[in-house]
């Protein structure tokens, strides 16, 4: 499986980083670029263009303000395409609505405002629809995570008790 990822800016890098340590975990195959939809929208276009060739069957698209990246993204590909809204104004909220509020006809999987991780773990579980390896890989992650909050839950009951 292979995984596309996208970001408006280097600005977006410290958030969609997290995207990319996901990938890695699960050694999924993956490539990162900045391009912007409104600044270089003909890299955007030969960025999609070349990872469909390459096999992506996932984009990952990451914007913040004015976020029409994701949306062009889901225009070039029909692939499926996750949004990461990011809070670079606003708080991130106008880039939420703008990814979310997608025209009918034309999805964005939008996750929430700064979720790069969510958007990889969602990329992954696509993949794992299709790949054993993939959804054993998953399955072992989320019982990690189960037991990671059982820890939690038994540190919390010592504490109390002492
Ligand atoms: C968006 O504008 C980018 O995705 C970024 O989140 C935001 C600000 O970009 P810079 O001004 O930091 O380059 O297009």
């Amino acid at each position: 499986m292979r995984v596309a990822v996208v970001m408006g800016s280097d600005s977006d890098w410290p958030v969609m980083q997290k995207a990319v340590e996901i990938l890695q975990e699960f050694g999924v195959e993956h490539a990162v670029t900045i391009a912007s939809a409104h600044r270089t929208p003909e890299k955007l276009a030969r960025f999609v263009r070349a990872e469909e060739e390459a096999g992506a069957a996932v984009f990952i698209a990451g914007a913040g303000a004015a976020a029409h990246l994701p949306g062009v993204v889901a225009s070039l590909t029909e692939k499926p395409v996750i949004g990461v809204p990011l809070a670079a104004s606003l708080g991130g909220l106008d880039a939420l609505l703008a990814i979310v509020q997608m025209p009918s006809g034309m999805p964005v999987a939008t996750v929430a405002i700064g979720g790069a991780k969510n958007a990889a773990l969602l990329a992954v579980q696509i993949g794992a629809v299709r790949d054993e390896n993939l959804a054993a890989a998953f399955h072992a992650y989320r019982q990690r995570q189960a037991a990671g909050v059982e820890e939690k839950d038994e540190r919390l009951q010592r504490e109390r008790k002492a």
